[in-house]
């Protein structure tokens, strides 16, 4: 028997560089939420991939960014502890941004750590003229000396090969860590929290979808049909944000959920009767007890 090889590999990276989505891509499945507002990811979110002898285990975290109150201070650290209990860190530019502070604080941070980093550029299906990345390149490659350094488009599945060429040749030999067909750790009402929470980044504007928290409150398979029944809160953080999430005669809750529904129905593969309600919480995302019982601090 080939001996079994494994590695934990941390995806690190500014807020809407693509990591969630090279999350998803490279194991195949959607488990972590992906839109083009910033601050999509709040927690850590395990992605796993086995193939042959080796199991790679992707941490996706929360992007780098200016924290603005208690939620996105977790969400910081998260995203920085991530990092440094990683075997390697990919970490993800969006490669028609210029190089950013907080991307020069935290590559810097790595290579003093000693932490293998590989880097991935992403969204390069944005850029025609590929030559137009070698500057970026050449700054990257003398200033950090990173493991590796891959352009990739993760929202075309392209480059994703060699990511995990370069990463599993990092791989040590040990045991797998998790069943070999399993490909994320997060709990069935997470999962379903998330899809529910992606439709409303995704259909609401700018301020109200980042004050938004998702919770499953039942979620149960019938016992005479198939059907799972789901039952789901959505918390926000005043009065005006829940009139337009419900919208006029109840719109575009309904939007939202049967939005959501069709995504849940396609994971778990089978019918499914969602039923959202709308709650006040004000200001909870600079209340600890609050950030702690939606399962937003670790
Ligand atoms: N054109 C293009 N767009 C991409 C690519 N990868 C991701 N995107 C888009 O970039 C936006 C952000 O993607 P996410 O995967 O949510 O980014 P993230 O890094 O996880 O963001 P945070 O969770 O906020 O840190 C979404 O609109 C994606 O569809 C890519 O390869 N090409
Ligand atoms: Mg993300």
């Amino acid at each position: 028997m080939t001996e079994q090889k494994s590695i934990f590999l941390t995806l690190s990276g500014r807020t809407n560089a693509g990591k969630s989505t090279l999350l998803n891509a490279l194991i195949g499945e959607k488990i972590a939420s992906v839109s083009s507002k910033p601050q999509t990811t709040r927690t850590r979110i395990t992605g796993i991939l086995t193939q042959d002898q080796i199991q790679y285990v992707f941490i996706d975290t929360p992007g780098l960014h200016k924290p603005k109150n208690k939620l996105s201070g977790h969400m910081l650290k998260t995203a920085e502890d991530s990092a440094s209990d990683a075997d390697a860190v990919l970490y993800v530019m969006d490669c028609t941004k210029q190089l950013h502070e907080q991307d020069e604080a935290m590559l810097r941070n790595l290579a003093q750590k000693k932490i293998d980093c590989v880097i991935v550029l992403n969204k390069i299906d944005l850029i025609q003229d590929k030559s137009r990345m070698m500057p970026l390149m050449l700054k990257l490659e003398n200033q950090y000396h990173p493991h590796a350094i891959i352009p990739v488009s993760a929202s075309q599945k392209d480059g994703l090969d060699q990511i995990l060429q370069v990463a599993g040749a990092l791989a040590q030999p040990s045991v797998h860590f998790f069943p070999d067909d399993k490909f994320t750790d997060q709990p069935e009402r997470v999962l379903a929290a998330e899809m529910i929470r992606e439709k409303l980044l995704r259909l609401l504007n700018e301020e109200v979808p980042h004050g938004i928290a998702v919770t499953i409150e039942a979620m149960q398979e019938r016992q005479d049909k198939d059907i799972l029944d789901i039952s789901a809160v959505i918390y926000c953080e005043r009065d005006s944000h829940k009139g337009i999430i419900i919208g006029k005669h109840g719109a575009m809750l309904k939007k939202i959920a049967s939005s959501a529904r069709h995504d849940l129905e396609n994971f778990f593969e089978i019918q499914v009767n969602l039923k959202c309600f709308v709650k006040v919480k004000q200001d909870w995302r600079n209340k600890e007890t609050l950030i702690r019982s939606f399962g937003l601090s670790e």
